[in-house]
């Protein structure tokens, strides 16, 4: 009955993978390097407390009342201040899966295609899919997207009167590959979107959380003009999800699309949670906590590092990623291994991921898994990556 009430998109939509297995993996025995959690032991809670209380205080009747869709003035004075843009550049989101949902909204049509990262971000490829977009999928090296059969798809694209609106990257610390597109890549991937007209999503929620290496440009800060840019950007990484805040950097006409789209979801982001995060950036707080959490999660991204030089099997086709920065990293096993079949061993084991398919859209790749170092603590990424070394070698002795 329902089925027949339902819509087209809605009877296509699927739960996303990793919110399931966060079910799945939240017992305390198991080690999990599946969730893209930050650590909980991070969050500036008694900072938060403190600024609450002064909010309250001083602005108690503004912040808890609606507030304009575009969000607080000054919070967004603050942030166009930080990433040298204008006020009219910036919109503030319920975090930044919000803007991939209303980014699909003002220019997914159903049918047009998106392009995306081969793998990329699940919730990314779940918000263009509410919307029906048909996916094309771009491999990717150690440099983000390969750029050379980007251009190669563009060309056919172009051909087949199919090019997609917009080109969807994660370019800083990629999930799920833990990988960087460096400033060369960057400009040639804005002279193709340049040449085809299209637009650049770039969602970059890790970009802050760089432990080695130099940092490379925004994309809306090589784009010239500032035409063909929308960067998403969140504070869930560098503060805490549970806020649910975010902004987006655009050109002034995207934005003013954008903002009618927002208002017919949520009217607006919680002003009340937009208080306490412009109160802390005004006092100078919140670099201090990035400061905090790049030595912290350096760290835990070299004892994952060491842990799989130190405990890995030895065997052909086994390789992991050494990202720079962010959350994650991504190991790939030797052909013919199965994540998804090893998933069962894995869990009797108490150690857990995301399987590497869940991130393409086409469910392939199966010998491939995400592992995250930000939430479990030194010890258990020891242990986590021992336990789950064992079962790669058992399971490569039963298939391969
Ligand atoms: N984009 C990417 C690439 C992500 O990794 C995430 C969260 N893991 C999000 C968007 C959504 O995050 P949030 O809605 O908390 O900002
Ligand atoms: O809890 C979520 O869904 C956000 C994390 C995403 C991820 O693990 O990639």
């Amino acid at each position: 009955m329902l089925e027949d009430k339902l819509s087209t998109v809605a009877k296509a939509m699927k739960r996303s993978e990793i919110r399931e297995l966060l079910k799945l993996v939240a017992k305390p025995e198991i080690i999990s390097f599946a969730g893209g959690m930050p650590d909980p032991t991070l969050f500036p809670s008694k900072l938060i407390a403190e600024v609450t209380s002064e909010v309250m205080e001083k602005e108690g009747e503004r912040a808890l009342q609606y507030g304009p869709t575009e969000g607080d003035t000054e919070l967004r004075e603050k942030l166009a201040e930080w990433d040298k843009v204008d006020i009219d550049n910036i919109l503030i989101t319920t975090a930044s899966q919000q803007g991939l949902d209303l980014v699909s909204k003002i220019f997914i049509d159903p049918g047009d295609t998106v392009i995306v990262g081969y793998p990329t971000y699940l919730g990314g490829l779940q918000a263009f899919n509410s919307y029906d977009a048909k996916f094309i999928g771009i491999p990717l090296d150690d440099e983000g997207m390969k750029v050379d059969v980007l251009e190669g798809t563009l060309q056919k694209l172009s051909r087949d009167r199919n090019l997609p609106k917009f080109i969807y990257i994660v370019p800083d610390f990629q999930n799920p590959k833990g990988v960087t597109m460096p400033t060369d890549r960057r400009k040639r991937v804005l002279e193709l979107a340049s040449k085809y007209d299209l637009l650049i999503l770039s969602d970059t929620p890790y970009r802050p959380l760089r432990y080695s290496g130099e940092p490379c440009p925004n994309f809306f800060h090589l784009d010239g003009g500032m035409e063909r840019v929308i960067t998403l950007f969140t504070f869930s990484k560098i503060l805490c999800p549970g806020f649910r805040l975010g902004y987006i950097v655009a050109p002034p006409d995207i934005i003013d699309k954008l903002v009618v789209a927002k208002q017919g979801t949520d009217l607006c982001t919680s002003p009340f949670n937009q208080a306490i995060v412009r109160e802390i950036i005004k006092q100078d707080k919140l670099d201090r906590h990035i400061k905090k959490l790049v030595s912290v999660y350096k760290e835990k991204r070299d004892r994952m590092l060491s842990a799989l030089d130190n405990y890995m099997p030895k065997m052909e086709g086994l390789s992991w990623t050494r990202p720079d920065g962010g959350l994650f990293l991504w190991l790939t096993l030797p052909e013919g291994m199965d994540a998804n079949r090893m998933f069962e061993r894995a869990l009797a084991s108490n150690v857990a991921y995301v399987v590497g398919s869940a991130f393409h859209y086409d469910g392939n790749c199966k010998n491939t898994m995400r592992l995250n170092f930000s939430y479990p603590t030194l010890e258990k990424i020891d242990e986590g990556i021992k336990r789950l070394a064992k079962v790669i070698e058992e399971e490569a002795k039963e298939v391969l």
